[in-house]
């Protein structure tokens, strides 16, 4: 892995950032609707959706440091575009040689919500908790119009606006899920240790508390009806 500094640029509109030269892998991931089973609310709307096409909903650039290191990246539920096919990783984890390898290295990079809706509910990451739930995460907006859905484990819950020029500080062991409730792409920056992992699991049993959907031509913070305690 290279370890002299480097740079590269976010081009905007859009959120991509430039391939830059040097052995660092720039990962892209894609999530279609078909990997948000059971996710949104309006169940007969998803599977209208779906019938008219398996539409990318977001995408992820991430400049994963740890991965070119002899560690573990998270891997499960993912789709990873490998020459122009997209691929479902199902192994939980790749090869471990050293537990440890990614304290000190940042993930990084750009995470991008395309504009749309799934009934009345904004298109959406899937959101997860970091599985060593002690880790924190930064993103910074670049672009489009949103919102930070949060919660924890022991149920206090928040939901912060995201705009252009906005930084948004996710504390250790709060869950977060991006939602776009603009008209164009929703892109964030976003920064986080490299030994943090994901827990999607906890996010797909249980759903958040909080939804996000469009309510007379506004976008509006509502209970979830299927949210369920983890007691
Ligand atoms: C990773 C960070 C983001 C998300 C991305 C997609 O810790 O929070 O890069 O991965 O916004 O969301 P999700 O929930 O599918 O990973
Ligand atoms: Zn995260």
């Amino acid at each position: 892995m290279r370890s002299t500094p480097f740079t590269f640029d976010i081009s905007l509109p859009g959120g991509v950032p430039t391939v830059y030269d040097g052995t660092d892998v720039l990962i892209r991931i894609v999530r279609p609707l078909s990997a948000m089973g059971g996710q949104y609310a309006d169940q007969e709307a998803y599977e209208a959706l779906l019938a008219q096409g398996d539409t990318i909903l977001y995408e992820v650039y991430e400049m994963r440091r740890p991965q070119v290191a002899d560690g573990y990246i998270e891997v499960a539920d993912e789709y990873i575009e490998v020459a122009d096919e997209y691929i479902e990783v199902t192994d939980e984890y790749i090869e471990v040689a050293d537990e440890h390898v990614g304290l000190g290295e940042l993930l990084h990079g750009t995470s991008i919500v395309h504009p749309g809706k799934v009934g009345d509910e904004y298109f959406m990451t899937k959101g997860h908790f970091h599985s060593v739930l002690d880790t924190a995460e930064v993103y910074y907006v670049l672009q489009g119009r949103g919102m930070m859905v949060m919660e924890t484990p022991e149920e206090e819950w928040a939901v912060e606006e995201l705009r252009p020029g906005r930084v948004l500080y996710v504390p250790p062991r709060w869950a977060h899920r991006s939602v776009n409730t603009g008209q164009e792409d929703l892109v964030t920056l976003f920064v986080y240790p490299g030994h943090a992992g994901h827990d999607y699991g906890t996010i797909e049993t249980r759903g958040f508390r909080k939804l996000v959907v469009e309510r007379d031509g506004q976008p509006t913070v509502v209970d979830n009806p299927r949210w369920r305690s983890q007691e």
